[in-house]
């Protein structure tokens, strides 16, 4: 498919999106017993057009359909509504809003699905949460997904994982519940200071190789621990990496990322002081860069 067909792709989901959340919020405002799960629908509506606009007008790179993954299948899934009819028709797109569980996750210790969002954590000293895809990231993708972190006495954090072999080891506290030598990369949102682990202050961001020590780049904001959502995108492209938080671009580094480890995940840990760790509307897209 080219990219005008994309493009024209997306803008008619736009189209049929906008007409979605008008819908919705006229439902919102007529019945009241209805009015929680519109209103949520609405906000991920939102969301999903913002981004896919965006993606449909990036300069830089396009999507491209792939041959059908076995593990990717549309029919493996349990979207509804405007979800189905994205992977049904591109199945190179992958959402979830963790309204129920559609089958694209393992699930590891206190992980699960709660209130319609992922739960890594809840308010619990000495735990951890993690999931693991089913799914690869394959050389050049995108991947945004929004974070919460607080409610608690503080404690430790959330990592997004990619470039991993396996999931196995889930060390506590300060490491964030993943093993240095089952993940290659991460991007960790990190609310508790920890010297011997090289952390630079209590709040930050940072992208990180082979554990949680080797900090590549780091970004501090409190809004690792600040209870609120926050919107992250994560894109890389020829291994250039590029990091947005709440629309804006903290981090941009070139890593040696080689596709050869492709699965991801997310992992949460909590130690002595904890916190809750909760992830939701996750969207994955394979990129094709653009030359
Ligand atoms: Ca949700
Ligand atoms: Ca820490």
């Amino acid at each position: 498919m080219r990219y005008s067909n994309i493009s024209g792709f997306l803008q008619i989901k736009s189209e049929v999106l906008r007409t979605r959340l008008t819908s919705a919020c006229r439902e919102v405002q007529g019945e009241t017993e209805l009015k929680q799960r519109h209103k949520k629908t609405a906000i991920t509506v939102v969301l999903l057009t913002v981004i896919l606009t965006s993606v449909a007008t990036n300069n830089k790179y396009l999507a491209e359909p792939r041959n059908r993954n076995p593990n990717s299948s549309p029919e493996q899934s349990t979207f509804t509504g405007s979800k189905e009819t994205y992977l049904a028709e591109s199945e190179h797109i992958f959402l979830d809003s963790f309204e129920t569980d559609s089958g694209n996750w393992v699930y590891y210790g206190k992980a699960g699905l709660e209130a319609g969002s992922l739960i890594l954590t809840k308010n619990e000293t000495f735990v951890f949460g993690a999931v693991k895809s089913k799914l690869s990231l394959g050389e050049n993708w995108r991947v945004s997904f929004r974070y919460k972190i607080g409610g608690g006495s503080g404690g430790d954090g959330i990592a997004f994982l990619f470039g991993v072999h396996s999931l196995e080891v889930f060390p506590l506290g300060g490491y964030l519940g993943f093993e240095p030598n089952e993940s290659e990369y991460g991007v960790v949102f990190d609310s508790f200071y920890n010297p011997e682990l090289r952390d630079p202050v209590e709040n930050y961001i940072a992208l990180v190789e082979k554990g949680i020590e080797q900090k590549l780049a780091i970004y501090e904001t409190v809004k690792t621990e600040d209870n609120l959502w926050h919107q992250v995108t994560i894109t890389t492209v020829k291994g250039n990496i590029q990091i947005d938080l709440d629309g804006k671009d903290i981090i941009s580094k070139k890593i040696n990322y080689d596709s050869k480890y492709d699965g991801f995940g997310f992992s949460a840990s909590t130690g002595k002081y904890s916190n809750i760790h909760m992830i939701d509307d996750f969207i994955f897209l394979r990129m094709d860069p653009r030359d």
